[in-house]
């Protein structure tokens, strides 16, 4: 978090964290679509010839809340490729929140939990306690066959912390809902940690709306 008083900036950075392929970038490129042009920037994307990342993207968004305060997301995504820890560590620091990006397929299962473990480990490598850190999960590609259940999920998430969204990045579907929830936790713990409200004067549930109305949130985009 960032906040640049004289500017009336306040600057988050999100970063959209998970296995190799489970559609971090297909997220990104998603939100650069379907997103208010007035409100996102460019999309960078930085990947070899076969789309994989390499280093991380960037989707830079800026809202105007009100009051002439103006917030800022950064939405990074790391390279899931196993050989990209290092990588990973270095786009993971200074985060504000986290979406894990899940491959919906029960083939997946066991890399989904490797690489959330990892991810835990990484924070805890970065000096961040995983249990403070405002996290969501999605599972992605529920286009595919032999995929993880509704019920299933609902069991997932009844026993997790974190709120569990479905999509279909390529369609965009769930890609908003997921950003929406992210930054709704990411918001919470801001309030709760920097008083955001009393302190400088943002408020809270206007910000969140003109956010999400700024993002957007049509019926054709609902989760699948
Ligand atoms: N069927 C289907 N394919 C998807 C979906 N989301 C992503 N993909 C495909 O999965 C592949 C990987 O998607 P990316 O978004 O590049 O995955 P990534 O997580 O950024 O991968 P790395 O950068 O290597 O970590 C691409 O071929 C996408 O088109 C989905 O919801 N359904
Ligand atoms: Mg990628």
């Amino acid at each position: 978090m960032r906040l640049d008083l004289a500017a009336k900036e306040l600057t988050l950075k999100l970063v959209y964290y998970g296995p190799a392929l489970s559609g971090k970038t297909s997220n990104l490129r998603a939100i650069h679509r379907l997103a208010s042009s007035e409100a996102c920037g460019q999309l960078m994307t930085l990947a070899m010839k076969n789309e994989r990342t390499l280093f991380f993207d960037m989707l830079p968004i800026a809202i105007a809340v009100g009051d002439g305060f103006r917030v800022r997301l950064k939405l990074f995504s790391v390279p899931g490729q196993l050989m990209h820890e290092a990588t990973r560590r270095l786009v993971l620091q200074a985060a504000d929140g986290i979406a894990f990006i899940a491959d919906s397929r029960r083939s997946e299962a066991s890399t989904n939990r490797e690489s959330f473990l990892r991810l835990h480990r990484n924070l805890r490598h970065n000096g961040v306690d995983p249990a403070r850190m405002p996290m969501v999960v999605q599972f992605n590609k529920r286009d595919l066959e032999d995929i993880r259940s509704d019920e299933e999920l609902e069991t997932i998430g009844a026993r997790s912390h974190e709120p569990i969204y479905k999509a279909v990045a390529t369609r965009g579907h769930g890609v908003m809902q997921t950003l929406h929830g992210l930054i709704r936790k990411t918001w919470l713990k801001l309030e709760t940690d920097q008083h955001l409200e009393d302190r400088v004067g943002i408020n809270a549930s206007r910000s969140m709306r003109a956010i999400e109305s700024m993002l957007g949130n049509r019926p054709e985009w609902q989760a699948p």
